[in-house]
């Protein structure tokens, strides 16, 4: 079953239209942005929220980047595997990942031959239901599970996810 944070934090009513930006220093290609816009797509698709990139990191309300061990926020990296990713509960809008994991893009060429390949849609679907305030899952097939299987993509929210975002949307 799904979960919140504590207190239950989500991101105002009066604020359904949400814009993100990625590090300008990060120089990501089109293909990663295009892996984060279909992530935001799965979560819109099932709640009134809408998600735009924006060009100005300063004002955007999700700041999504790739950084590696210790990067000021108490939360270090911890280079390959282990720690993935972290996300803090609404409103603050820091969406990290590590930057020293092999990120694998819709089943790369990574994928069948680094045992330690990470899938970014996966990822960044889950880090997306944290930045909204969910909290982990109790059920396996959950996009909000706490584990994931090395080198597996799962990216399609299941009715535990929805009913979870439905409930604070
Ligand atoms: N990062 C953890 C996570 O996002 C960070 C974390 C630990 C956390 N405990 C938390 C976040 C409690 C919120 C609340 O879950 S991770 C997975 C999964 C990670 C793990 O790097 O371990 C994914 C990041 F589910 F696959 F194991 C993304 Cl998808
Ligand atoms: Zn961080
Ligand atoms: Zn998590």
């Amino acid at each position: 079953h799904y979960s919140f944070f504590p207190g239950t934090p989500r991101w105002s009513s009066s604020k359904s239209d949400l814009t993100y930006a990625f590090v300008p220093e990060n120089q990501l290609s089109d293909e990663v942005k295009t892996v984060f816009s279909h992530a935001f797509e799965r979560w819109s698709e099932v709640t009134t929220l809408t998600f735009t990139e924006t060009s100005s990191f300063i004002s955007a309300d999700i700041k999504i980047g790739f950084f590696t061990g210790d990067h000021g926020d108490g939360e270090p990296f911890d280079g390959v595997l282990g720690t993935l990713a972290h996300a803090f509960s609404p409103p603050s809008g820091r969406l990290h990942l590590d930057g020293d994991e092999n990120w694998v893009i819709n089943g790369g060429i990574l994928a069948p031959t680094v045992p330690s390949a990470v899938d970014l849609e996966s990822v960044a679907v889950h880090e997306i239901g944290h930045l909204l305030g969910l909290g982990h899952s109790s059920i396996e097939d959950a996009i909000m599970f706490p584990t994931i299987t090395s080198g597996s993509r799962k990216v399609e929210l299941t009715s535990d996810d929805v009913q979870g975002i439905q409930s604070l949307y």
